[in-house]
C-alpha cells in the first residue's frame, strides 16, 4: 500500500485527531490544516484543530478557521497527534503539548530539517508546500475535494511557493494547483489576502526595515532589523513582519538576506539565500531549521548579541563557498 493510501486511510478513519502546527503559524500551516479537516468532515468526527498563536488578519478568511483553538481551550480528550508543516514538538508547542506526548503521533511536512520519528509520517522535501501533499494524498487516494478544501490547500501553495514564483514551483505544484483551481477556488482573493493585505503596523515594520538595511561582505549579504521598541511603538505582532525578509535578496548580487527581529527577550532570525546556500544548515547551526533558501531561528538575547552572531556565519558560508 501506497504510504497515501495508508495515511489516508488512516485519517479517513480517525477519531479525535488533534491537529496542530508550529506557531506563528503561516498560510501554509492553516491552509493544509482546514484542507485536511474539510477533506475528511473533522467537526463529525471530534477533531481538534489547534495553534498556538492567533490566526492572522489576513488568513481568518479561510473556511472554518474560526474552528481552530487555542490549547487552553482544548475540550475534547484527542486520541491521536497530527502535525502539519513541521516535524518538531519544540516548534509547536511552548509546553501545552506535554500532556500528548503519550499519544501516537503522526505528520505530515515538507522541512528538509524534518527529524520527526513518529508513527506514520508523509515527508516530502521536494513539494511546494503541506498543503501540496495533502493535496497529492488526497489525488493518489482518490479522495473527493470540496470548495473549502481546495481553497485552503490551494492557498497554502500560493503561499510556500510566493505565488508560483519560488524554484519550489514544480511541475506536480503546478498541476495540483490547477485541479484545485478547477473546483471553483477565487485565485484573486488568495493572491489578495496573502500578498496585498498587510496592516498599517505591518506597513510600518516594511518601512522601517527598508531604512535599516545594510549591505556587508563585499554586498553579498544584506541584513534589516525591527527593533522590538520599534515594533511595541506600533505594537506590531510576528505577522506583521510576514514577508518582509523576501526583501532582503532584492538587490542584484545579495547571495544571503538575514531580517532581525526583536522581542523583548530574544530575536527572530529569518535567513534568505540564492544560489543554493544551504540556509537550513546556518539555521541549525544557530538551533533554528527550515528550508534550504528561507530558514529561521529564535535566539535568546537582544539584537546587539545576536546580529553579529549570525553574520559572523553568514560570512563564514560565503567564503567557504568561494
Ligand atoms: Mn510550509
Amino acid at each position: 500500500m501506497s504510504k497515501y493510501r495508508q495515511m489516508a486511510d488512516f485519517l479517513l478513519n480517525c477519531e479525535n485527531l488533534l491537529l496542530t502546527a508550529h506557531h506563528d503559524p503561516d498560510a501554509d500551516c492553516i491552509g493544509s490544516m482546514l484542507g485536511l479537516y474539510h477533506v475528511a468532515q473533522g467537526a463529525k468526527h471530534g477533531w481538534t484543530m489547534v495553534l498556538e498563536d492567533k490566526i492572522p488578519a489576513n488568513l481568518q478568511y479561510l473556511p472554518g478557521s474560526e474552528n481552530i483553538i487555542c490549547p487552553a481551550d482544548i475540550v475534547a480528550q484527542p486520541q491521536h497527534v497530527l502535525f502539519l508543516d513541521c516535524g518538531e514538538v519544540s516548534r509547536v508547542s511552548r509546553g501545552w503539548l506535554n500532556a500528548y506526548l503519550n499519544l501516537p503521533f503522526y505528520c505530515i511536512d515538507h522541512h528538509v530539517s524534518n527529524s520527526f520519528s513518529g508513527v506514520l509520517s508523509l515527508l516530502e522535501q521536494n513539494a511546494s508546500s503541506t498543503g501540496e501533499i495533502v493535496a497529492a494524498m488526497c489525488d493518489a487516494a482518490e479522495i473527493a475535494l470540496n470548495i473549502e478544501a481546495a481553497t485552503s490547500l490551494y492557498t497554502a501553495i500560493v503561499s510556500d511557493t510566493g505565488c508560483f514564483r519560488y524554484e519550489n514551483t514544480t511541475p506536480r505544484a503546478l498541476e495540483i494547483a490547477a485541479k484545485l483551481l478547477r473546483q471553483g477556488v477565487d485565485m484573486e482573493k488568495a493572491r489578495v489576502q496573502l500578498f496585498e493585505s498587510r496592516s498599517a503596523a505591518g506597513m510600518v515594520m516594511l518601512q522601517i526595515a527598508f531604512r535599516n538595511m545594510c549591505f556587508t561582505a563585499q554586498d553579498r549579504i544584506c541584513y534589516s532589523f525591527v527593533s522590538y521598541a520599534d515594533a511595541k511603538a506600533v505594537q506590531a505582532t510576528a505577522s506583521d513582519l510576514n514577508n518582509i525578509a523576501n526583501y532582503t535578496l532584492l538587490r542584484a548580487g545579495v547571495k544571503i538576506g538575514v531580517l532581525f527581529e526583536e522581542y523583548e527577550h530574544s530575536v527572530a532570525v529569518s535567513l534568505r539565500s540564492r544560489q543554493g546556500l544551504r540556509m537550513d544548515k546556518l539555521a541549525q547551526s544557530l538551533g533554528g531549521g527550515g528550508h534550504i533558501r528561507a530558514a529561521g531561528c529564535l535566539i535568546e538575547g537582544n539584537l546587539d548579541a545576536v546580529l553579529p552572531q549570525v553574520l559572523d556565519k553568514a560570512l563564514a558560508m560565503i567564503l567557504e563557498e568561494q
